[in-house]
C-alpha cells in the first residue's frame, strides 16, 4: 500500500478527502496528525510547509499531495474507483469543479472563520470578520437552496467530488448557522449526504473527537 493520508478525523477538509477515498475504496494508511504535538506537526510540515491537512503521501510516485480537491484530482487520475468523482466529460467536469470551489470557499471557509473565532482568546476576537462570514454563508445557503430545487447532488444527478466537499462543509455549517428551519432543500440534500456510506463512515470515525469542537 503506497498511500498514506495525514489527517485529523475532526477536520472538515480531511473528511472531504476521506469521503473520496471511501467512495473509491482505495487502500491507504490513515495517519492521525496532531498539530499540537511537536513530532506530528514537524512530520506534516516536512511534507507541506503550509502546515494544513489533509496531505496524501504516495510512496509509489514519491510525491506529497496537499489540498483536498487536489487529492481527489490525484486519486481520480491514478487510483480511481467507479464511477469517477470527476467526470471525463469536460462540460460536466467544470460544473463539478465549480460546485467544489463553491462549497470550499463559500461554505467551508466561512464556517471555519466562525469556528476559528470561538477559539480566539477574549480580546482578540474578530467580530467584523465573523459578521462577514455569516453574510457570505447566508448568500451561499440561498444559492444552494435554489440549485437544490432541481438537483439530487451538488453538481447534478451523480455523486461527485462536489458532494465530498459539500458533506462536511454543511455538517459543520449547520452547527454554527443552522439551515434546517429556513432552507428545506438544503436540509433534504444534507439528509441524502448523511445516508451516503462514505461520508457516514467519516462522521462515525470523527465521533470520538466531537468533544473538541468549540460549541460557543
Ligand atoms: N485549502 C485546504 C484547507 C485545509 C484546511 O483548512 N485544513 C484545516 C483543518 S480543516 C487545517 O489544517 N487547520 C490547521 C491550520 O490552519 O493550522 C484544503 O482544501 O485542503
Amino acid at each position: 500500500m503506497s498511500l498514506t493520508l495525514y489527517f485529523h478525523p475532526l477536520s472538515s477538509f480531511c473528511q472531504k478527502a476521506l469521503t473520496a477515498l471511501y467512495e473509491y475504496g482505495t487502500p491507504f494508511t490513515p495517519l492521525i496528525t496532531n498539530l499540537g504535538e511537536e513530532k506530528s506537526r514537524a512530520d506534516l510540515l516536512k511534507l507541506w510547509p503550509i502546515g494544513k491537512f489533509p496531505v496524501l503521501r504516495d510512496d509509489a510516485r514519491d510525491v506529497a499531495v496537499p489540498e483536498a480537491t487536489i487529492i481527489i484530482e490525484y486519486l481520480t487520475a491514478h487510483y480511481p474507483g467507479k464511477p469517477k468523482l470527476i467526470p471525463d466529460d469536460t462540460a460536466r467536469a467544470w460544473r463539478v469543479r465549480l460546485a467544489d470551489r463553491f462549497y470550499d470557499l463559500y461554505v467551508n471557509e466561512m464556517m471555519q472563520k466562525i469556528v476559528g473565532d470561538r477559539l480566539r482568546p477574549a480580546g482578540s476576537k474578530d467580530s467584523a470578520g465573523v459578521e462577514h462570514a455569516r453574510g457570505r454563508l447566508k448568500s451561499a445557503y440561498d444559492v444552494i437552496e435554489k440549485d437544490m430545487t432541481s438537483r439530487k447532488w451538488a453538481a447534478g444527478d451523480e455523486f461527485t467530488m462536489a458532494d465530498c466537499a459539500a458533506a462536511p462543509a454543511l455538517f459543520y455549517a449547520d452547527l454554527v448557522q443552522p439551515f434546517r428551519a429556513t432552507h428545506g432543500n438544503i436540509a433534504a440534500y444534507y439528509d441524502r449526504l448523511k445516508e451516503r456510506p462514505s461520508f457516514a463512515r467519516a462522521v462515525e470515525e470523527a465521533k470520538p473527537y466531537f468533544h473538541m469542537f468549540p460549541k460557543e
